[in-house]
């Protein structure tokens, strides 16, 4: 079983699409381990996406994630960190296939819906980020035998 850190971001807090995209992700079968609903400082920002800090779009990204309310979730699963990576497809929406969430919801590169853990270190790092030890639940679902 392993964990991933999920974001709604704020692109998809506006549009109105938290329901549609945490549907998703139940019916695949991962497990909810926490949910909040919270917007991010500009300290918070600036740890989540260190590793682009030399880039040109880094202060435009800053200002988009603090932007507005985001939806942070942790779920857990089988290759659950491949698994939801797969799910949200490519960085472009415009380049990401149907069937992908940025694919079928989204057209830009900076408001593309969703963030996606991308192993399962800075997952274990990301998670750290946006929750206290104390939020993350586990639990047993009555289905999970016909999920695995
Ligand atoms: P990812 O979210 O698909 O892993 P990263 O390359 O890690 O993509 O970039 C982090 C976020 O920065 C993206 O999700 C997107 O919001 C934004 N971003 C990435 N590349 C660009 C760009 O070229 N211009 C503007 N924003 C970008
Ligand atoms: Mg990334």
């Amino acid at each position: 079983m392993q964990r991933t850190l999920i974001l709604l971001k704020p692109d998809c807090v506006q549009r109105h699409l938290i329901g549609a995209l945490i549907q998703r992700f139940e019916q695949k079968g991962l497990r909810l381990v926490a949910l909040k609903f919270t917007q991010a400082n500009r300290d918070l920002a600036k740890k989540h996406y260190a590793v682009h800090k030399k880039k040109p779009f880094y202060e435009s990204l800053l200002s988009f994630l603090t932007s507005g309310p985001t939806v942070a979730i942790v779920w857990e699963g089988r290759e659950a960190v491949a698994v939801v990576r797969e799910m949200i497809g490519k960085t472009d929406g415009a380049k990401s296939p149907p069937g992908t969430i940025r694919g079928d919801y989204g057209i830009s590169v900076q408001n593309n819906l969703i963030h996606g853990s991308d192993s399962a270190e800075n997952a274990a790092a990301e998670i750290a980020l946006w929750f206290q030890p104390s939020d993350l639940v586990s639990w047993q679902p009555a289905d999970m035998d016909w999920i695995g």
